[in-house]
């Protein structure tokens, strides 16, 4: 396959709710596509640096700059036997996996087109549908909370995530196991604690939680593996695992018995695949992550899930949960039993609505062999 042509797009998309971590609010999404152009078939990818470098150092200026100073140059009128080779190409540029994985995920999305393959098969998933939970962000008050996971137990999602930081955590998980004594519950930290909150931990310890997800540093796997000792709950890492390599660091540690994948996180499929792979033959689960998506980057997300040792529920969820109208076509659905039909269209599977994109974008740019057009 021949890279002829990259275009960017930034689209502003209000979410139907705000969305809170232990790192901020967020209202409106500014969600970044990337298209690749390879000999007429088009791919899409999507680019999850958030809007600021709060989850990770990446947001999505430095993703934008990277592409268009780096990244499409490194690509652009190259040869490729498969999207799976681009990583080599893009290898000298160090980090900005969020970046890299935008645009290797639209190649791998052309190249499932030009073998008239489902995205899905061409990764070799072998799942036709894929289980799905819910993550929901801190609210302004316990009452919100609850009424929230009501309407997420209703649509039959297999699990759910709620968001927690010191002073909301232990009084929120009293209140959820109160009212739901077994429903599958987790939380996720978003590195809000340290080690000297270790009481505080053993208090979440309590909670019957399926895990707890990302307690410490972004950067740390060290600490993770002697809390993880002192905690009866799997621990599992989201930001600290960034390649197939980190897993493995993280496993011989003992770090976590859980990992969270997420393809922007850990620069595409190649590198997720991998990862996926380490931790089958590690005997570690693991579980794809959410970052917010549109349509776009939730397809590549149900395709990734589809792979044999995805075997927990997902933050892959309906696109109606964030969106008033989303990007593509059919919408993502979920079933009541708490799955996502898995499409057997060549490609990502869905219709892309481009004259929604047209509307939604604020600014575009397209890369040609040689010279940038603005
Ligand atoms: O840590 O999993 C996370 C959203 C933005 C940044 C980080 C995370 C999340 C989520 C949302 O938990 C998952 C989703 O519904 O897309
Ligand atoms: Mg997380």
């Amino acid at each position: 396959m021949k890279v002829s042509a990259i275009t960017m797009r930034e689209l502003q998309i209000p979410l139907k709710q705000f969305f809170e971590t232990s790192f901020g609010r967020v209202t409106h999404r500014r969600i970044f596509l990337v298209t690749v152009d390879c000999e007429g078939v088009e791919g899409w990818g999507e680019c999850v640096a958030g809007e600021g470098p709060f989850f990770s150092y990446e947001w999505i200026e430095t993703a934008w700059v990277t592409i268009r100073e780096f990244l499409a140059p490194a690509l652009l009128g190259s040869t490729l036997e498969g999207a799976a080779h681009s990583g080599r190409l893009m290898g000298r540029i160090r980090g900005h996996n969020m970046a890299k994985a935008g645009l290797e995920n639209a190649l791998w999305d052309a190249e499932a087109k030009q073998k008239k393959l489902p995205l899905w098969r061409l990764l070799a998933g072998t799942r036709p549908e894929v289980s799905s939970g819910v993550s929901i962000g801190i609210q302004d008050s316990h009452e919100q909370l609850l009424e929230k996971i009501q309407v997420e137990l209703d649509a039959g999602y297999q699990r759910i995530k709620v968001k927690v930081k010191p002073g909301w955590d232990i009084d929120v998980l009293e209140r959820i196991r109160a009212r739901w004594p077994n429903i599958p519950l987790s939380c996720d930290a978003n590195s809000a604690y340290r080690p000297s909150d270790l009481e505080r931990l053993r208090k979440l310890d309590d909670f019957k939680l399926l895990m707890i997800e990302q307690p410490l540093w972004e950067d740390d796997i060290w600490h993770h593996a002697k809390l993880q000792r002192e905690l009866k709950s799997s621990i599992c890492l989201d930001e600290s695992i960034h390649n197939a390599r980190d897993a493995e660091t993280a496993i011989e540690l003992g770090a976590c018995r859980i990992i969270n994948i997420k393809v922007g996180r850990v620069g595409g499929f190649r590198e997720a695949i991998a990862l996926h792979n380490l931790c089958q033959n590690s005997g570690i689960p693991v579980w794809c992550g959410g970052m917010l998506e549109s349509g776009i980057g939730r397809a590549h997300n149900i395709a990734l899930s589809t792979l044999p040792n995805f075997s927990l529920p997902g933050d892959v969820s309906a696109s109606n949960r964030y969106w008033s109208e989303d990007i593509i076509d059919p919408e993502i659905e979920v079933r009541s039993t708490g799955t996502i039909a898995v499409s057997n269209q060549a490609g990502l599977g869905y219709e892309i609505k481009k004259d929604l994109i047209n509307k939604l974008t604020v600014r575009e740019e397209t890369f040609k062999r040689r010279s940038a057009i603005a």
